[in-house]
């Protein structure tokens, strides 16, 4: 992205309705601080000035969306937006099979049971918080296959969500293909920084599943941002629609999970999708167990109608150079600045490297975290750490699992933002990073089994 010419990712779009934002005072934003025991997930919304916790379903839908709930068919069964999205689904991303589910985590709940048995072994490009954990609840174990620059937050490497084929090679031979249900592909990487996977590497991973049998699935949830990096970097796709690219990306994999609060433009739901009868067929009669109907998976009618017409509008070029454009306009006034985040800079978000801007700090005491909650502090901006905590503890042993990426993530939902509040953001950054020296760390006083960073309690040190 050119980023001295501004027109080349201003937004195709207008405000057309706003909703007030308040911020309120340093002692104000310590006292919610502490009663959140130090994590951004426990904030209150109102306490928070710019929330870049996450993307997910946090977006602003366009006017044909609003208008698409109006067209809320409710019925239980058989709802006339349940087949537009499915119409959608087949056009777009080409499965011939869809399983609505409530959001993302419910798709990967369905296709681990379906298809992982105790004691198989998935593979994939980095992990991902949800999808490792239903992978192991149905008994399976995640190995990290992902390119050796995916841990390197300096390495400039286009395709940082490329798989290491010769690493998944090794897994196969090591574990033998019938202890392997399905490759687990991510695109972009989420947990790498938003990092992209190329339509070489993928195509390279279908030949090496095919040879052994093995599937492939997809987590779909930010592909078509993907589909923009292919396009932009990957040699031989510069004509290509983003269309093109997404319907080539599903061709390579036998099925996706999707959480269509990314992409798609929503604020709720997800799927799953497929090419295979008899995965269908189970996982159409699983869904009804754990989320609704196999016509609407835990969703009204009106939400599936606002995701059909999202994934018409998230394929607009326009508005995804804009999407793309606003993160990398917030990367390089960091970068500018001398701020360490993770480089290249990915799609939906930008990653600060705590371990280089917290260097006092060891993994134990939490940098991550710490950064995440003086953000909050310093500015009343929410953003989330994505490092030991998110990584949890080994299954085996119990200890803390000690990622080489210890982040703060700073997430960008679509079309809410302006670039005033992008200025705020890069300002307040580096603020903190001009007295990092005081800042101390963190101790766990509280922390829950399963997916302990949405609940974790910390103290100061
Ligand atoms: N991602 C995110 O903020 C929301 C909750 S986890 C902190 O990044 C991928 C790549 C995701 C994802 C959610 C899910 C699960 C699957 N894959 O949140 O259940 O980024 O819709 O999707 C979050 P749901």
């Amino acid at each position: 992205m050119d980023k001295t010419n501004r027109r080349s990712w201003a937004e195709p779009f207008k405000i057309k309705m706003v909703e007030p934002l308040r911020i309120i005072s340093r002692e104000e934003r310590e006292r919610a601080l502490a009663g959140a025991g130090y994590n951004t997930f426990l904030l209150r919304s109102e306490d928070v000035y710019l929330d870049l916790l996450t993307d997910s379903g946090t977006n602003a839908m366009s006017d044909r969306q609003w208008a698409g709930l109006m067209m809320g068919d409710e019925a239980y069964a058989g709802s006339r937006n349940f087949y537009h999205l499915e119409a959608k689904v087949r056009q777009h991303y080409g499965y011939k099979h869809l399983v609505p589910t409530h959001q993302g985590r419910g798709a990967e709940h369905l296709i681990s049971r379906v298809l992982i048995k105790p004691g198989d072994v998935i593979p994939g490009n980095m992990y991902f918080t949800t999808t490792r954990l239903h992978q192991e609840l149905a008994g399976g174990t995640f190995v990290d296959v992902i390119i050796d620059e995916a841990h390197d937050t300096e390495s400039t490497h286009p395709f940082k969500g490329d798989v290491d084929l010769k690493k998944l090679a090794a897994v196969i031979e090591k574990h033998g293909a019938a202890k392997i249900p399905y490759i687990s592909v991510a695109a972009t990487v989420n947990m790498a920084g938003g990092q992209p996977i190329s339509l070489g590497n993928l195509r390279g991973v279908r030949d090496l599943a095919r040879k052994y049998g093995i599937k492939v699935v997809l987590d779909a949830t930010r592909a078509m941002e993907n589909a923009f990096f292919i396009k932009r970097s990957e040699k031989g796709n510069e004509g290509k629609t983003l269309a093109d690219i997404l319907l080539e990306m599903c061709s390579l994999t036998d099925a996706c999970t999707m959480s269509a609060k990314k992409d798609l433009l929503v604020n709720i739901g997800g799927f799953l999708a497929m090419n295979d009868d008899a995965l269908f067929e189970e996982a159409r009669n699983l869904v009804v167990v754990y989320e609704g109907l196999h016509t609407y998976g835990g969703l009204a009618g009106r939400d599936m109608e606002a995701m059909a017409i999202g994934i018409e509008e998230a394929l607009d070029l326009d508005y995804m150079k804009s999407r793309i454009g606003q993160v990398e306009y917030v990367g390089n006034g960091l970068i500018e600045a001398g701020i360490p985040i993770v480089r290249p800079v990915g799609g939906h978000a930008i990653f600060l490297d705590a371990r280089k801007f917290l260097q006092h700090l060891p993994q134990d005491q939490f940098p991550a975290q710490r950064l995440a909650a003086e953000l909050y502090l310093e500015s009343g901006i929410r953003s989330m750490e994505r490092g030991i905590v998110s990584a949890g503890r080994d299954k085996a042993t119990g200890k803390h699992n000690c990622p080489k990426l210890e982040l703060v993530r700073l997430t960008f939902p679509r079309r809410v933002y302006t670039q005033a509040h992008c200025d705020v953001l890069v300002e307040s950054v580096i603020e903190v990073f001009r007295r990092r020296e005081k800042i101390r760390g963190l101790k766990m006083v509280y922390e829950p089994k399963y997916l302990r960073f949405f609940q974790a309690r910390f103290e100061p040190l």
